[in-house]
């Protein structure tokens, strides 16, 4: 029996599909990661602080055998490109796409672990580029994949820590720890909460259904132009305020209005400002959550919507747009999610009133000539698995 009638899975199945028509054999198992949306937390994992996402229904799928040669292929059905990759590339370091999966193998074997070649094949449903963390979802269904396939055994915080390396080192974006931990860890019907110091998680139940809400994603379709260097300034910018402050992080700072006084720079003042606050939002979104008290999560999401845009500078007039308007329109609070300049948000909506909140952003945006955003509902999802 292959992998594709082994599984009720539809997207494992076609993957399986496709890899034997690509490669002639039956893949040697199917896995998948799935994408994540922010609860709240953004611009802290960098800070050693906390972070509250929860994993999506859309996911990356990989089918994956060994292959007898020097290299690895990787064939993406999104793209319908196949890219081969080898012990040089894995050296000199490659641009594109496939960089990802060669940097989870770069990073396995680098942490001293045999990686023998593969053959893989892609699929994603997690839209890319909306700040939905595409990449990290590939990157943790690989490393699914190439774990199983080589006997690697590894728990899954150690697999979103070598995720999150290849990210780092190999593609060269200097995130934090959220995207791949949310990815790899997360559960159904839960957020995670993750405190990116001391590693420790806590499957925070979301009962949404029981509070009569849902959560609309909704993708504003900006193109995230600076995201990269705007992202990486962030981040220094919270670094050099915290050895001002003489602190590890910012996480460590438990003073605020002290801390603030003893910055000079005005900007760097609101980026401070942002960050310990959002800190503090996650706490008590996770205390709200745990109280079951998931109406009152509303004003967190707004508030940390107004840090985002006004001290830490990281939205654009259409994510504003789609926040205010969703918020006008029923939602009991909305903010970005994700790393900023564009992508999409969130909105917390009463049950069933997803799509009639998203017309009502569609109305909006046409009226001043904007994009037509897409949606969906975020619903709680489970992290990196096995699926044949
Ligand atoms: C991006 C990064 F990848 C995360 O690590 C995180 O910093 C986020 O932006 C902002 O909260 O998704």
């Amino acid at each position: 029996m292959t992998a594709a009638t082994t599984t009720t899975d539809t997207a494992a199945g076609r993957v399986a599909d496709a890899f034997k028509d690509i490669t002639g054999q039956p893949p040697a198992g199917v896995w998948a990661a799935p994408g994540r949306v922010n609860l709240i937390g953004e611009h802290t994992d960098y800070n050693d602080g906390l972070v509250l996402p929860f994993a999506l229904e859309q996911r990356v799928t990989v089918a994956a055998a060994p292959r007898q040669r020097d290299n690895w292929t990787v064939t993406s059905l999104n793209s319908r490109q196949t890219r081969t990759f080898d012990q040089d590339d894995l050296r000199t370091g490659i641009d594109g796409w496939h960089a990802y999966v060669a940097g989870v193998v770069w990073a396995l074997r680098d942490a001293g672990f045999p990686v023998a070649p593969a053959d893989l094949v892609l699929d994603s449903d997690v839209p890319s580029g909306a700040g939905l963390s595409s990449s990290a979802a590939l990157e943790c269904a690989v490393l699914a994949a190439i774990a199983d396939l080589n006997g690697i055994d590894l728990d899954p915080m150690a697999r979103a820590v070598l995720a999150r390396k290849a990210e780092n080192e190999f593609v060269g974006a200097p995130t934090g720890l959220m995207d791949q931990a949310a990815s790899t860890l997360a559960t159904a019907g839960h957020a995670l909460l993750l405190d990116c110091r001391s590693l420790d998680t806590s499957q925070i139940p979301l009962e949404l259904d029981r509070a009569g809400l849902e959560i609309l994603v909704l993708d504003t379709k900006t193109p995230h132009a600076l995201v990269d260097s705007e992202y990486a300034t962030r981040r220094a910018s919270c670094e050099t305020a915290a050895a001002q402050l003489g602190v590890p992080a910012l996480r460590d700072v438990t003073d605020l209005p002290a801390a603030l006084e003893r910055i000079d720079d005005p900007i760097t003042r609101r980026r401070v400002r942002h960050v310990v606050t959002e800190n503090n939002r996650v706490e008590q979104a996770a205390e709200l959550l745990r109280d079951g008290r998931v109406t009152e999560l509303g004003r967190l999401l707004d508030a940390s919507h107004a840090s985002m845009r006004d001290d830490f500078e990281i939205t654009v007039p259409t994510v504003d747009l789609a926040v205010e308007t969703a918020r006008r329109c029923g939602a009991v609070g909305a903010r970005m999610t994700g790393g900023g300049f564009g992508g999409c948000i969130i909105a917390l909506v009463p049950a069933g009133s997803s799509s009639a909140v998203a017309t009502a952003v569609t109305d909006a945006f046409t009226a001043v000539g904007y994009r037509t955003p897409a949606h969906f509902v975020g619903v709680p999802s489970a992290g990196a698995r096995r699926l044949s």
